[in-house]
């Protein structure tokens, strides 16, 4: 079993990757939750379902979001009655969030409806939310503590980011598919996907055991540098960085997840940076015929980390 920790477009896309070149059933997606929140009265996980849709291929390419063959026609119609309309709820999207929010209130599980989502939607892989308690992210700014999405969709991540925190994080437990997975002795490597490490990653690593089960695991665990020559393909890693006051180069990532990897990939205009153990390869993501041959060269590096 391979184990992919991912947040939404950029971890996404190569767990699309990992789907398809790995035998069915053999690929765990555990994804960030800390961007989920209610809103108009509905339960919205947006990394969770742009993984959904991304494996599923039913997602729109160039949103990254969201649904293919979308329409907007319940926002707009919202709109027209002075409705909150900032956040972009599709008509087809909207049926996930609507079914979602149902059975949530009838007490199933985030967890059961993820896996239950997925197998309806033709995914041989698992998709587990990093847990099933509520965990929200947090972004403190010189605007003031902002939601999540009021920071990255009503806002355009336009504050200053100063700090992050994971509300109801210390009270959370890993998702029970998670758990099992920790003590598995068939986990054969870990991927960091190539995730915003701020905003997406660090939500995972909050919660209580993660980091000391990626500290003491047996498998190897590689992450994949969401940087591009210094800049973040999509969001805004990159400006996270310089507001945090780090370099936005390999070492800074490394250094990010010091103690937690045994390797890093990197993107071949970072070549020059190149240090330690690093895979130097070309990680932007086009098309799936990427997808694939990123997920091919990050299974073959872990495997040379276990030979190792
Ligand atoms: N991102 C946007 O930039 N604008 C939107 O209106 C928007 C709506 C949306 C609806 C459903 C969903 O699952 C995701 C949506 N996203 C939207 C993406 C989302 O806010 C972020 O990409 C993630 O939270 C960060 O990974």
């Amino acid at each position: 079993m391979i184990i992919a920790l991912a947040g939404g477009v950029g971890g996404a896309r190569l767990a699309h990757g990992l789907a398809r070149v790995l035998p069915p059933g053999e690929l765990t997606v555990v994804v960030n939750t800390g961007d989920d929140f209610t809103h108009l009265g509905l339960h919205i996980s947006p990394d969770p379902d742009t993984v959904l849709y991304t494996l599923s291929e039913l997602a729109d390419q160039e949103r990254g979001w969201g649904l293919k063959d979308e329409s907007f026609h319940a926002m707009e119609a919202l709109g027209r009655l002075g409705g909150e309309n900032w956040f972009a709820l599709g008509d087809k999207d909207l049926a996930t969030h609507i079914e979602r929010t149902r059975r949530l209130a009838a007490g199933d599980t985030l967890s059961t409806i993820t896996a239950d989502f997925a197998a309806r939607l033709g995914i041989t892989q698992h998709i587990v939310p990093m847990s099933d308690d509520p965990i929200r992210t947090i972004v403190h700014t010189d605007q003031g503590a902002l939601p999540f999405q009021d920071y990255f969709v009503r806002l355009h991540c336009a504050p200053s980011l100063a700090s992050l925190e994971f509300a109801g994080v210390e009270e959370a437990t890993p998702s029970p598919a998670l758990i099992k997975l920790m003590t598995s002795d068939e986990v054969t490597g870990i991927i960091i996907c190539p995730s915003n490490p701020f905003l997406s990653i660090d939500p995972i690593l909050a919660i209580p055991g993660i980091r000391p089960w990626l500290q003491g695991r047996k498998a190897p665990c590689i992450a994949i540098s969401p940087l591009i020559g210094g800049k973040a393909v999509k969001g805004p890693a990159a400006k996270i960085m310089a507001e945090l006051k780090l370099d936005t180069t390999p070492r800074a990532i490394a250094q990010h997840y010091h103690g937690l990897i045994d390797g890093l990939i990197i993107d071949q205009a970072d070549s020059a940076e190149a240090f330690g153990e690093c895979l130097v390869t070309a990680t932007l993501m086009r098309d799936i015929a990427d997808r694939e041959r990123l997920a091919r060269e990050a299974l073959s590096y872990l495997e040379r980390l276990r030979q190792a």
